[in-house]
């Protein structure tokens, strides 16, 4: 069955595969399955097309014969269950595999995602320098915790899983990557995650569709 996904007809990152559906991506191609792309730009997002497959007008979804899905976390859940190679066969592994899925995006990204809000919307704030380093120190305790459960392990929990590729995910967020040279271990985890062939496939994938768009726009 053909496996379609949404992503920005013009993503903001400029080809860096920052946008979500880099997550989704890079999970398709860990697990061999090919994909077609559906490229929405943002005003087809808030219309009744899209909001049918996603309820908040937003990228990505995944459309897979009947089944439609949004959520970068639940997508790449259903794929790693449906196909081998992201999660771990043995049942206590496995739910430790998810486990770690969760924690990237629920307790590593959020203030991850509240600097790079800050420093997008609130910069001219008069309380902006104030916060900043409030928000930078809340990064920086994850980061920490996390660095420390590392140690010295290529992945956070054996082999390479879904739980790392969303948490390579996360620490690549500009306003994490910047912080992120305060702990060796971790630069090298990205690296490492960055490194792999399907990330590579993946990033080439979604910087095509920005090169496309940009000589397109040479053109017309
Ligand atoms: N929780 C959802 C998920 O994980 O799927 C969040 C989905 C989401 O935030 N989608 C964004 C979107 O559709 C794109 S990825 N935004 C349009 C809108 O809400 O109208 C977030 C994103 C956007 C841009 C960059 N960038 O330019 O660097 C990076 C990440």
């Amino acid at each position: 069955m053909t496996i379609t996904i949404t992503a920005f007809e013009q993503s903001p990152d400029r080809g860096r595969g920052l946008a979500r559906d880099m997550h989704v991506r890079w999970a398709l191609e860990e697990v061999g399955q090919p994909y077609e792309v559906r490229l929405v730009s943002f005003s087809a997002m808030k219309e009744p097309a899209h909001r049918a497959r996603h309820p908040f007008g937003q990228i990505p979804t995944y459309e897979e014969g009947d089944l439609v899905l949004f959520e970068s976390g639940s997508i790449v859940l259903h794929v790693a269950q449906r196909h081998a190679g992201l999660l771990p066969a043995e049942a206590n592994a496995r739910a430790r595999a998810i486990s770690w899925m969760f924690s990237a995006q629920t307790t590593v990204e959020p203030p991850i995602v509240a600097r790079e809000m800050a420093i997008l919307v609130e910069a001219k704030e008069p309380w902006y320098q104030q916060r900043l380093p409030l928000l930078e120190s809340r990064i920086r305790t994850r980061l920490g915790e996390l660095s420390s459960r590392l140690g010295d392990a290529e992945w956070l929990d054996g082999a390479f899983s879904a739980g790392d590729l969303l948490m390579v995910e996360v620490l690549r967020r500009p306003a994490c990557s910047s912080l992120l040279g305060e702990y060796d271990n971790l630069v090298a985890y990205v690296a490492r995650g960055e490194a792999r062939p399907a990330f590579q496939r993946a990033f080439a994938a979604q910087l095509a569709v920005y090169t496309r768009t940009l000589s397109a726009g040479s053109k017309g």
